[in-house]
């Protein structure tokens, strides 16, 4: 039969003028929504041209798949449980150039693009840095033009919607989904039948005994799949969402008896797996359901990939030449056992063999040092949902104790240690552990991370594995990071230096002269004034904020968790506020300031809570105080989130990077101040380490312990107290906030958070505040002279385009993938 020629090449996108723009737009909202523009509402409207958008996109992406599947080239299958996208409009929109004509076209339909765009609800399918990291990964390959397949679920509901309630958060539930999802295509033909339960058993097939799994119960998982635009090149790679659904909708029989309820118990049991980003995990439910989460998207991945986008008739033993499995933290290492149990149970293979291949096709990356972060399930657990998974762990960990045996001899203390199998207190698989042992290479995300992961963490396993362990420093994408979101920066860099950067951050170097040239750095300066103005005006239209002109805006984002050390800024408000109020330092002689938060905490982490809690009424307290009116002010806009980044990052002059030495594994909010131009106060931790190597010690505050130091403060045995008592500042903040100042006389709110900070103080926040308060000191001191200021500004951002997630991931297909990219 002859093929028409339009069955392989798609037809020919839509024309790119402002005309054409217009009328497919018109089209879109009169057969797509169904409305004329007259009855359109602005959703009915901000759906009509995303859809309209996609379809500038779509050619590119049906010939990027085309192509890929003609070449068969190496790529890359991200596995993550997090994608932290942002919106989508105008991502896709600044990728296919299309921003001016539709603004045009909009426009000259009485319809602003801003409004449209501030319509999209954003998914939040991430908690925060390894979530956006991804997304900023999957960025930077379509852009490279590097094959890559993001695979992950497609959560109904994504990270919670914070708001506060006295003060304190309340979680909401975030239904992105509600007003519509122009941006995903389902694909149930493709769905992927998912087993969990049941048992194994032995077979004898033609003289080979083999084993299987029969599982007791099965979902089906629904592919979604989403653009990931490339910029400006006419790539379009693919990010793949699974939604989980009922195998058998519901029972029709139980239902006309009546019993509606019972009737749809299995539709709404297996529809809970992709109901909720990290459900609650404190109860034994909640931490089975995030492994059948875990399971549910690795497995249905693994099939997609291996009987879907693989050809008809691949040699699986060169699977390796052709695909590599990035692991994104421990969250989908039960792929490892479950490619496997594809190769052994269902494709025969045997177990060497297979296990040979497996070890070439998954690599690993570990997002943390702190080690209650690190995944462990329970043998009964794991035994009970993926049986056969739990029988090839013990033979993997098996032989592998087996060689470590041989190469160390019978060190029982090294194998207890270094076994997949936790004894203590309870036998548990060690994630990590697996990862570790089954990934070709083993990444921490910066050099600082990834020393201590060798020295710390997997000392043993870096012994063992020579050369297995490597770094690759993390980065964010210059698109979404400087281009989208700085827009008034990104002008005065390109008309500078040309428009190279945006694919090239490393030419940001060329504006280093610059910062002695008086005429741009009052340029600079007013594109910073400007960003404070926006970003005012975003606050205030949401939360009702102002962001003074002529304050310092003073930035701490980020989830919030007692190691970050949110703590350590509300004792310094605290501070300054008590030096104003006691008399002890005029008002007038404070340098004005805007202390910005963000920052959900995890809904079953009490102390985060009561932290939020704090910085709310701290706040309140010195935002009605008139006595620092002028000089203090403290705003916490609720559900911080990508969307709320792109505004206030570029407007912050400082970034409050503040962590406990040998803590943060990275960071990258870190990175994107910097590249907005604002300077860093910072502990010598994760990447800020490499930060202040870059832009140098004269435009960065460093403050607090090295890791070496805070390992020999620990050693020598910590007291906080013993700091209280010596320091006079750090006792009057502490006993203000003690004293009820902050919650209306009642001692008793903050009583748990004081009374931890004296005697606990696990990231000893009391053992750095003297040298933060002094940093913080010199802050104010240097902000005095906004000219070098300035200066320091844009040397950030001239030296910081290393931290390109463009460059992250060449150095990921150098060290890890070798996965080049295809024409
Ligand atoms: C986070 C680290 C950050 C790091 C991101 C991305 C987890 C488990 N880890 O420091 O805390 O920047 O990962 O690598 O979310």
């Amino acid at each position: 039969m002859k093929t028409h020629p339009l069955a392989t090449a798609p037809v020919a996108g839509p024309p790119t003028s402002v005309d054409g723009f217009v009328k497919e737009f018109l089209r879109e909202l009169n057969f797509g929504q169904g409305v004329t523009l007259a009855q359109s509402t602005v959703n009915d409207q901000y759906l009509a041209l995303a859809r309209t958008v996609r379809h500038y996109l779509m050619a590119r992406w049906l010939e990027t798949s085309r192509r890929q599947f003609e070449q068969q080239t190496k790529g890359v299958a991200y596995l993550s449980a997090e994608y932290l996208l942002g919106r989508q409009l105008g991502n896709a929109l600044l990728a296919t150039d299309l921003t001016e004509v539709v603004e045009d076209g909009l426009r000259s339909l009485g319809i602003d693009l801003a409004t449209l765009r501030s319509q999209e609800v954003e998914p939040g399918l991430g908690n925060g840095g390894l979530g956006r990291l991804a997304a900023c990964f999957i960025d930077s390959l379509a852009t490279m033009g590097v094959p890559c397949i993001g695979y992950g679920i497609r959560y109904e509901y994504g990270i919670f919607r914070q708001t506060f309630v006295d003060d304190q958060q309340v979680e909401q539930p975030d239904g992105w989904l509600a007003l519509g999802a122009p941006w995903e295509f389902p694909h149930p033909e493709q769905a992927q039948l998912i087993g969990f339960g049941g048992h194994t058993e032995t077979y004898d097939d033609e003289g080979v005994t083999r084993t299987r799994w029969v599982p007791a119960w099965d979902v089906k998982a629904l592919p979604y799949n989403y653009m990931v635009p490339g910029y400006l090149n006419g790539r379009v790679n693919t990010l793949r969402l699974w939604r989980a659904v009922a195998t058998d909708a519901f029972d029709l029989k139980i239902f006309n008896a009546g019993d509606f309820e019972e009737a749809v118990r299995s539709q709404t049991f297996a529809e809970n797996i992709s109901k909720v980003l990290y459900p609650e995990d404190s109860t034994p439910q909640g931490k089975e359901l995030r492994l059948q989460q875990q399971y549910f998207f690795v497995a249905a991945s693994i099939k997609n990939f291996v009987y879907d986008v693989l050809p008809e008739g691949f040699d699986l033993h060169e699977l390796p030449e052709r695909i590599i499995f990035q692991l994104n933290d421990t969250h989908p290492v039960i792929g490892v056992p479950e490619l496997m149990r594809v190769l052994v149970d269902e494709k025969k293979m045997d177990w060497d063999e297979a296990w040979a291949i497996t070890k070439q096709c998954f690599a690993y990356t570990c997002h943390t040092l702190l080690p209650e972060a690190l995944e462990v399930w329970s043998v009964d657990l794991l035994g009970r949902l993926l049986p056969r998974h739990l029988e090839i762990i013990y033979r993997i960990n098996d032989e592998f104790l087996a060689e470590v045996r041989e190469k160390f001899g019978d060190d029982e203390l090294r194998i207890r240690r270094m076994s997949i199998i936790q004894e203590y207190p309870a036998r548990a698989v060690r994630m990590a552990y697996l990862a570790t042992v089954a990934g070709a290479k083993v990444n921490g995300v910066a050099e600082l991370h990834s020393q201590l992961l060798r020295e710390k963490v997997l000392p043993d396993f870096d012994e063992f594995y020579p050369g297995k362990f490597t770094n690759v420093t993390n980065g964010v994408t210059p698109r979404r990071f400087l281009r989208l979101a700085n827009p008034a920066l990104s002008e005065l860099i390109t008309e500078t230096i040309g428009v190279g950067w945006i694919t090239d951050l490393e030419r940001l170097r060329e504006l280093e002269p610059y910062a002695e040239d008086e005429e741009f750095r009052a340029r600079f300066a007013a594109i910073k004034a400007h960003n404070k103005r926006r970003a005012n005006a975003v606050l205030l239209e949401r939360d009702g904020f102002t962001v003074p002109d002529d304050h310092m805006v003073d930035v701490m984002v980020k989830r919030l968790h007692e190691y970050k050390r949110q703590l350590l800024k509300v004792l310094h408000i605290v501070t300054l506020y008590d030096r104003i109020v006691s008399g002890e330092v005029a008002a007038a002689d404070v340098t004005p300031r805007t202390f910005i938060f963000g920052a959900k905490a995890a809904a079953g982490y009490a102390m985060a809570k009561r932290i939020i809690h704090l910085i709310n009424a701290v706040g309140s307290t010195v935002n009605a105080d008139p006595r620092v009116e002028g000089r203090l002010k403290v705003l916490f806009p609720p559900n911080y989130n990508v969307t709320l980044a792109e505004k206030v990052i570029p407007a912050a002059d400082l970034s409050e990077q503040i962590s406990l030495a040998g803590k943060e594994a990275s960071g990258t909010g870190n990175m994107k101040f910097a590249l907005n131009g604002a300077l860093t106060i910072g502990t010598d931790d994760g990447a800020n380490v490499e930060i202040r190597e870059l832009v140098g010690d004269d435009n960065f505050f460093l403050f607090g312990m090295s890791e070496p130091e805070v390992q020999a403060l620990q050693d020598a045995g910590y007291r906080p107290s013993a700091f209280y008592e010596s320091d006079p500042t750090l006792r009057r903040a502490i006993d203000l906030i003690a004293s009820g100042a902050f919650s209306g006389g009642d001692r008793s709110t903050f009583e748990p958070v004081v009374s931890n900070l004296l005697h606990q103080d696990r990231f000893m926040v009391l053992a750095d505040f003297a040298s933060y308060i002094a940093e913080q000191d010199r802050v104010d001191v240097a902000y005095g002279d906004q000219e070098q200021w300035t200066r320091s500004a844009i040397l950030n951002v001239a030296r910081t385009g290393f931290f390109s997630s463009d460059r992250s991931m060449v150095d990921y297909i150098d060290r890890i993938w070798h996965t080049p990219p295809v024409r």
